[in-house]
């Protein structure tokens, strides 16, 4: 659809008015043929107006000054900066077999750069420059350019290096991380702009009939209530050949950018092949589940009364996620009576000397506790870490998101045509500054991401936080009737959010002094629903005229694993039943049960799924690292919350070869420098096609002792309910993937935090508080536990029974 959501706004002015401005507009549309939003932004997603510099950010932001550590090398994965995007630009425009046009006058049939960014050096470069002393893996950059002077429109990347551009520097091809052997991608949408235009003229064709049907009017200009777009990605019956089902969607008049909640339940088919407006045609309409091969056979049936009118999907204060009283069908008596009381807060440690991690804001390097990585952000995919290490040892080379798909199902074309691949759309441009105290606490350390698409840099500020807090729950406790003790679960966070059109997610890296790292994801804003008609079998009737749209989330993450150096294997131990024998057993049998070990050893049996029951514990160890006792030291990896998961549907006819990342909850493979990720942004294109088909990273190669991947799924079903109306909420739209050691150390490592209390005590009370020279808050006196009144039980004697001597010695507890 449209959303031209230009939010790469360069001065604070214009972001001042674009926020003013979006209060009471419609969401923002293409306005101009030949305006390359579909590049910066592709604009087939619903898109929502989020301002791109908050008015009150000052350039210094809330940030906490963590103290500086110098990182042990520089950041080689860092993202281009601002004069080395300006430099490849520059270069680029210099290769005349480009044929580039500026990107603010390149219209659709020009060439012009999509985006730049950094080339993730190969790991095998970086390895001999981090562990070996090298030299410096060579600094490159790669490009996608929108190749539109052309009948077969298409994008292509490039690689351009070394950096700093000199005249050693070229442009080759980017070929290599290719499974189908080139970058290029046939583009089926260069002419979006005015496949929309064509879209609106058909809208218009039948005024009469929409004005009844739904009561608006679909136009380009801001007169209209009514949007058109539809499926993503395009449909190809045949190669080259185009066809697109859109719909229409009812535009927001408030600020509450619900369109996605406002489907009006009327379809088209259009065939859109070639480039040539003259030779595209309507297919048919859907309406009521009856479909009309024409316009004029769908005219004829309005005409003669043969429409009846679905009730009308229509905006109201259910779209808005504002405060609505305590009177809303929650019922009359709610219990939220206190709930414009301060709730509690986290607080953080006294002064800025209490920060208790340390970051090199210019290589992105943190340290905390017992951990150390870097950080980077790349356009496509958001946060990544790289050289995550632990008690000095790397444990993750590289953890980072590689694809999000969210594939819906429907009675309606549209719907069922609708599987977004949203590196298309990039996290990055829609990671927006997060807000200090409801994103990450007030108190957190923030950092900015930038990225570069057609020749603008952006940066959101603040769009990356790191902050300690504490979970919630104890990391360890036990007590006696002479002493408890209690650790707490201080953990360690980096987070970012995504607005990728309608929906928000939350992306967290948490680490635990265990020596646990978690990666969740959460997502919220609105959903993406259907007009309510005949679709009982796809979702939940959840407001006038609206169905909830089932679709499945399915966020796939690279973590490459590396234990102890990066020849390692995957263990599969497994509980199961047993029926046996013992030499104390007289001979007779039990049923019991007993540990089995194995390995999972080659690609070819590396396709795996989360065994029922849990009864099966997949680690990445190293062989030949065995810990005193034998057992090869690993780090496990195993479901956290939302149970791990994988697409429901298989063979997706959208998104063909293009979804071989989700048709299993993980996924184990060689390491290889030609297959850094799962995905391509840009396999959304030609989905058939795709650049990466992750599929043939699976060709029979040995697990045992090798470098390996772990790829795994993170996501939910989403059958939306009235309760995801008007967002669909955190609690529950979330999951995560804990990476945990495993016979890795020899006892607990949380022992050596100083997060731990020891209280001694018997009838008479405390006798001793051991902190082991922890701290304490100072200044908050509420904080502050009073160690000195814990008094473990009160016992009272019942026979003989003394009210007045209630605290008479009985025997313990233990
Ligand atoms: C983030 O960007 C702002 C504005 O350019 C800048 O003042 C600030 O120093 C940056 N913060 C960091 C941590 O780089
Ligand atoms: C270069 O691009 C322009 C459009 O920007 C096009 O008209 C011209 O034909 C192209 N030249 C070549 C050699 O492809
Ligand atoms: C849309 O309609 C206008 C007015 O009839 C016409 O000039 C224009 O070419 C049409 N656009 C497309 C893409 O069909
Ligand atoms: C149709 O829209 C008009 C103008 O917005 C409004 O006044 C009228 O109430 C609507 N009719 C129905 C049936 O919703
Ligand atoms: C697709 O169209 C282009 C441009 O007309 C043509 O060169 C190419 O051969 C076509 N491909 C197929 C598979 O028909
Ligand atoms: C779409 O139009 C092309 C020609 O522009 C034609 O070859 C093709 O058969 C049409 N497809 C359908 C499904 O009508
Ligand atoms: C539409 O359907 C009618 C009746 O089934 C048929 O006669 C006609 O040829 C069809 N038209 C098209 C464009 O397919
Ligand atoms: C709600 O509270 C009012 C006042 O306390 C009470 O009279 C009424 O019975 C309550 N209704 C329900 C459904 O509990
Ligand atoms: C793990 O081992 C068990 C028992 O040997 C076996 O049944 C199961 O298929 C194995 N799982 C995988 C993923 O190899
Ligand atoms: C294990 O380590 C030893 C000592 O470094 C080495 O000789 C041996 O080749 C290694 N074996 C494997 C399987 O990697
Ligand atoms: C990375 O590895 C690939 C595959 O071996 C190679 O083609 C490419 O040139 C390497 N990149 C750099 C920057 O060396
Ligand atoms: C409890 O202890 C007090 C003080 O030692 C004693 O006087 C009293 O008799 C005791 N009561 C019982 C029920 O044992
Ligand atoms: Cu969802």
């Amino acid at each position: 659809m449209l959303l031209s959501l230009r939010v790469a706004v360069t001065s604070l002015l214009a972001g001042l008015l674009l926020g003013a401005a979006s209060v009471n507009a419609k969401v923002p549309r293409v306005s101009h043929p030949g305006s390359k939003h579909a590049k910066f932004f592709p604009s087939k997603r619903p898109s929502t107006s989020p301002a791109s510099v908050s008015g009150s950010f000052t350039g210094t932001g809330w940030s906490a000054s963590a103290p500086r550590v110098s990182a042990p090398y520089e950041n080689i994965w860092a993202e281009l900066t601002d004069d080395e995007a300006a430099d490849v630009i520059a270069f680029l425009h210099d290769c005349k077999e480009l044929n580039l046009t500026a990107a603010t006058d390149a219209g659709s049939w020009d060439n012009s750069i999509m985006r730049v960014e950094v080339l993730t050096p190969n790991k095998t470069d970086v390895l001999h420059f981090v562990d070996h002393n090298l030299g410096k893996p060579e600094r490159w950059a790669r490009a996608a350019i929108w190749v539109g002077a052309t009948v077969e429109p298409h994008v292509i990347e490039y690689q351009i290096g070394p950096l700093p551009i000199s005249e050693r520097s070229v442009l080759t091809s980017l070929d290599w991380l290719s499974t189908k052997g080139t970058t290029f991608q046939r583009n089926y949408d260069a002419d979006e702009d005015l496949t929309t235009e064509f879209m609106y003229n058909v809208s218009a064709s039948i005024q009469d009939i929409i004005t009844d049907l739904l009561n608006g009017t679909a136009s380009r200009s801001d007169d209209g209530d009514l949007d058109i777009w539809g499926i993503d990605p395009l449909w190809h019956p045949t190669p080259n050949e185009t066809v697109q089902w859109v719909t229409f969607w009812r535009i927001p008049s408030t600020v509450f950018d619900g369109e996605t909640l406002m489907p009006q339940g009327l379809f088209f088919e259009l065939n859109t092949t070639g480039r040539d407006p003259s030779a595209w045609s309507v297919l048919g309409w859907l309406y009521r589940d009856v479909f009309y091969n024409s316009t004029e056979a769908f005219r004829a049936a309005w005409e003669a009364g043969e429409l009846k009118k679905s009730r009308l999907n229509l905006e109201g204060d259910w779209i808005g996620s504002d405060y609505q009283g305590p009177t809303t069908d929650v019922g009359a008596n709610s219990t939220m009576w206190a709930s414009e009381k301060a709730p509690p807060v986290m607080v953080p440690p006294s002064g800025e000397d209490g920060i208790r991690y340390k970051v090199d804001t210019e290589n992105r390097y943190v340290e905390w506790m017992d951990f150390s990585f870097f950080i980077t952000f790349r356009r496509d995919t958001g946060v990544r870490l790289f050289d995550i290490k632990y008690r000095g040892e790397r444990i993750i080379y590289e953890l980072g998101l590689e694809e999000a798909l969210a594939h819906y199902a429907g009675n309606d074309p549209v719907q069922s045509g609708t599987a977004y691949l949203d590196t298309y759309y990039g996290f990055g441009p829609y990671a927006f500054e997060l807000l200090a105290g409801y994103d990450c606490p007030t108190y957190a350390t923030f950092l900015n991401s930038t990225f570069h698409a057609e020749e603008v840099s952006t940066t959101h500020p603040n769009s990356i936080c790191l902050f300690e807090n504490d979970q919630g729950y104890l990391l360890q406790r036990h007590s006696t009737s002479a002493y408890v003790a209690s650790t707490k679960n201080i953990a360690f966070t980096v987070r970012s959010a995504s607005t990728v059109g309608n929906y928000d997610y939350n992306f967290d890296y948490t680490f635990y002094l265990d020596g646990t790292i978690e990666v969740t994801v959460r997502a919220s804003g609105y959903i993406q629903a259907a007009a309510y008609y005949a679709n009982n079998d796809y979702g939940y009737h959840i407001h006038d005229g609206l169905s909830g749209s089932m679709h499945d989330h399915v966020l796939t993450f690279k973590a490459d694993l590396d234990i102890l150096g990066t020849a390692n294997s995957f263990a599969n131990h497994t509980v199961a039943p047993v029926t046996t024998a013992y030499p104390w057993s007289h001979g007779m049998e039990r049923s019991t049960m007993r540990l089995f070990r194995d390995y999972v050893d080659n690609e070819d049996d590396a396709k795996l799924h989360w065994p029922q029951n849990a009864h099966s514990m997949f680690m990445v160890v190293n062989k030949n690292a065995t810990n005193e006792f034998g057992e090869p030291r690993g780090y496990r990896i195993m479901p956290s919350k939302g149970n791990g998961m994988f697409a429901t549907i298989q063979n997706s006819s959208n998104l063909l070869n293009s979804m071989n990342f989700a048709t299993h909850a993980l996924y184990v493979t060689r390491q290889k420098d030609t297959e850094p990720h799962a995905a391509n942004a840009n396999n959304n294109y030609d989905t058939a096609n795709p650049v990466v088909d992750f599929n043939a990273f699976f060709d029979g190669e040995s697990l045992d002792q090798e470098d390996i991947v772990v790829w795994f799924n993170l996501g939910m079903h989403h059958v939306p309910h009235t309760g995801d109306l008007p967002n669909t909420v955190f609690t529950t739209a979330q999951g995560s993937m804990q990476i945990l050691p495993h016979n890795y150390l020899l006892h607990d490592p949380s022992r050596d935090s100083r997060q731990t209390v020891r209280i001694d005590y018997n009838d008479s009370g405390v006798q001793a508080v051991h902190t082991f020279g922890a701290e304490f808050s100072e200044g908050l006196t509420s904080v502050v536990p009073d160690f000195w009144v814990y008094r473990g039980d009160i016992d009272v004697r019942k026979f003989p029974y003394d009210p007045q001597h209630p605290f008479n010695d009985t025997e313990s507890i233990v």
